[in-house]
């Protein structure tokens, strides 16, 4: 039985009029048309690009689409689609999508609509999905769509692709909905982007904005694993063969040379959008013509398709446009020829081809795009005459075309300098750049994209299904039978983190009133035995906590003090320190180069803390730290750790681990033994082989433990529940 794959995009692929379907044939389409129909069978969701006021109406479309072409209608209402579409969706993320907060329009409403819209199409994929289906996720207006889907079918495989660019922090920061945004990517099993410039935005704003780190090419959160790759889009190849190898593409090809015989051709299409720079490629139009001598040999065509009409910014750009052009025309226009041909409308597919084909140079100048397929589209058409290709260096494309002529848009003059250059090129520069470019286009088309990004996404692990237990009602059975009974438990509990929320000042997470009065209870209790096992020294340990009958494990098992004691047992005697005098004197190199950072000595170890410092130079200069670290300890009995905002060197041998086999083994009577943390260093414990043990992690995070609880104030509550009555 093959898999469905669900793809869920704002428009379905198909376009309605009046009683007529007729699907488009867009890159993504054919993409998915490409996939072997053995292993998948494809469905869409999404908008059919109309409201249907009448609901008879409706359920005719719905039958027809789901029928005929395979598509699950989301329907929206006029004011919905406005406010989701050409409000949230197109005047607020999309400028800061493309680096341009100036446009950036917002409304609070939108935002209502926004997760409305996205929690329907929510309903319609899980109405649609069934076990083994994976669900493909496309693009801006759908970033909460991830989330909502995991949050109600954690085993559901999900992949979601930005087609735009994503910014730098400091631009996407700007959102007044940044946070949720961001999180509801997260949702999905794998994000792709076009670019690694991309992924790499989105990872320093995972870190900023949520404080959650990552390596580039995962990211964790709550248990969930978010794989990220880099997946440039390509066009529909086959398709661009078949056209030229069509009749009618020769015909429309040889009535356009005659009706621009004699001219050299430029050509720019894109969508009438603000990203695709095109005021600016006109400023340097009119540089170029100013000073060139053959302004009756070059004609410039434009196709501009109409674009998101009902917004006032795109509105004013036809204006704008619309006036410099006649502007021009009318500035350097002969009797021989009017040097800007505009067409602000959409032409045949193969009249599009016969223009790319004809074409001397396809001018392709957006301020920003995420990949822009009309470069390689041209390129696809250069079979027989080589063109030659001028690329905005914004382009996402331009990370693969290394053979274009890569321009800077905003510098006008630049451009038309290398306008000059490209007419003046022979036949052979051309082809000797074209043809390795075209090689490549033809090759990584949209099916290879496709299943490049399937493959990944099927490829990831089996099911994020949460493999750590978040219902924890089992554990406090066990407890609280036991606890009844009156046998012995014992509780190997971390401070910081897991008891009390982790301070920005180490020295101030003291206990407070609250966790005082907790841990006083649980000292009350005689067949409760309380360890604190803390990577804390033995000072902080004792100020601390000293006043409550409890052992104390400081360092991660280094030193032990016996319930009631004051002295404390070194566990560690037989270890030789001697390699922390060398390795202090990097820590202080990197004490000093991270503002906010501090170094802390212990007994038997060397911790590196971050807290304070700037989150993300604090992260990279942390993974720093703990390469040299690493590499510099290969070959001794030493272990770099990573922590929460920390790196610590300590002694192999000393773990929380073997800190707490050494108590159970001394006291092999306990019924149970229940050992909480939050951080890497408690992982030891949970890996314990043990019977009767119970473990628990505190907080987000990749973790052995079986159960997981969201934070301190929940384990706190947990904890308080069974043995506060
Ligand atoms: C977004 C991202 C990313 C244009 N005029 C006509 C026509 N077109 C077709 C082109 C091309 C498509 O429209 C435009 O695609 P782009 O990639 O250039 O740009 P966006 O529309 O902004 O697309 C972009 C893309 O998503 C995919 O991920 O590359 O960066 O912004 O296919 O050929 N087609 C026809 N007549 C026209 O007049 N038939």
């Amino acid at each position: 039985m093959p898999n469905t794959l669900i793809n869920v995009s704002n428009r379905l692929p198909v376009t309605v009029e009046g009683d007529r379907i007729t699907r488009s044939s867009g890159g993504l389409v054919a993409a998915l048309e490409g996939l072997p129909e053995d292993q998948f069978k494809t469905k869409w969701i999404g908008w059919p690009g109309a409201a249907f006021p009448e609901e008879s109406r409706r359920q005719e479309v719905a039958q027809q689409l789901d029928e005929e072409h395979g598509c699950v209608a989301v329907f929206l209402s006029q004011e919905e689609a406005t406010a989701f579409y050409e409000g949230f969706s197109n005047s607020s993320i999309w400028p800061l999508l493309h680096y341009l907060p100036n446009y950036l329009r917002y409304e609070p409403g939108w935002w209502d609509h926004y997760q409305n819209v996205n929690r329907t199409f929510a309903e319609k994929v899980l109405e649609t999905a069934h076990e083994g289906d994976l669900v493909w996720v496309h693009d801006y207006q759908l970033m909460l769509l991830p989330a909502m889907l995991r949050a109600a079918a954690p085993n559901l495989r999900i992949g979601f692709f930005l087609h735009t660019p994503f910014p730098a922090y400091e631009i996407f920061r700007c959102h007044p909905r940044r946070r949720e945004l961001a999180a509801g990517m997260l949702g999905a099993n794998r994000i792709g982007f076009h670019a690694f410039g991309y992924l790499r935005h989105f990872c320093s704003t995972v870190q900023r904005l949520l404080g959650i780190e990552t390596d580039l090419t995962h990211i964790r959160t709550e248990g969930y694993n978010t794989a990220l790759g880099v997946y440039p889009i390509g066009i529909n190849a086959p398709k661009f063969e078949e056209t030229l190898d069509s009749e009618e593409f020769h015909q429309r090809r040889e009535e356009f040379r005659m009706a621009h015989e004699n001219k050299r051709l430029v050509v720019s299409v894109e969508r009438m959008d603000y990203t695709k720079g095109i005021l600016r490629r006109l400023e340097a139009i009119d540089n170029f013509l100013a000073r060139s001598d053959k302004v009756d040999a070059i004609r410039f065509v434009f196709v501009s398709v109409p674009s998101r009409e009902g917004i006032e910014e795109y509105q004013h750009l036809v204006e704008d446009v619309e006036s410099r052009v006649g502007q021009l025309n009318g500035k350097y226009a002969t009797l021989l020829n009017s040097p800007i041909h505009f067409i602000h409308g959409s032409i045949p597919f193969v009249d599009l081809c016969a223009l790319y084909a004809l074409a001397d140079i396809a001018l392709v100048t957006p301020l920003i795009d995420g990949m822009n397929l009309v470069a390689k589209e041209f390129i696809a058409c250069q079979r027989e005459n080589a063109g030659l290709l001028i690329l905005s260096e914004f382009a996402g494309a331009a990370e693969e075309l290394f053979n274009a002529l890569l321009v800077n848009p905003y510098d006008s003059a630049a451009v038309a300098e290398t306008l000059t250059d490209a007419l003046a090129l022979t036949a052979e520069e051309k082809r000797t750049r074209i043809l390795p470019m075209r090689e490549r286009v033809m090759r990584y088309d949209a099916r290879h994209w496709a299943r490049s990004f399937i493959n990944d996404l099927m490829s990831g692990p089996t099911s994020q299904a949460r493999t750590v237990e978040t219902d924890i009602r089992e554990a406090r059975d066990q407890v609280e039978q036991a606890f009844s009974a009156g046998k012995p438990i014992a509780l190997f509990l971390d401070y910081d983190g897991t008891l009390r929320e982790i301070e920005l000042n180490p020295r101030a997470a003291t206990p407070n009133a609250g966790i005082e009065s907790l841990l006083r209870r649980l000292g009350q209790h005689p067949n409760l035995d309380v360890t604190i096992i803390s990577g804390r020294s033995q000072e902080d340990l004792g100020a601390f906590l000293g006043g409550h009958p409890f052992r104390l494990i400081a360092e991660h098992g280094a030193s032990l003090r016996a319930p009631g004691k004051k002295e404390w047992e070194r566990l560690d005697r037989n270890i030789n320190y001697a390699w922390k005098e060398e390795l202090l004197a990097i820590f202080r190199l990197y004490e000093q180069a991270t503002p906010g950072s501090t170094i802390e000595e212990k007994h038997s170890s060397i911790v590196w803390h971050y807290r304070k410092a700037d989150e993300e130079f604090g992260a990279w200069k942390a993974n720093q730290l703990t390469e040299e670290l690493s590499a510099l300890t290969a070959n001794h009995p030493i272990k770099v750790r990573h922590g929460k905002k920390m790196v610590e060197v300590t002694a192999a041998e000393n773990n929380k681990g073997a800190a707490v086999a050494r108590v159970l083994d001394e006291n092999d009577d306990y019924e149970v033994a229940l050992c909480a943390g939050d951080d890497l260093t408690d992982e030891s414990m949970f890996e314990l082989n043990r019977p009767r043990i119970l473990t628990i992690k505190v907080g987000s995070g990749p973790t052995l433990a079986r159960f997981r609880v969201p934070d301190p104030a929940a384990f706190r509550q947990f904890l308080g529940g069974m043995f506060i009555r």
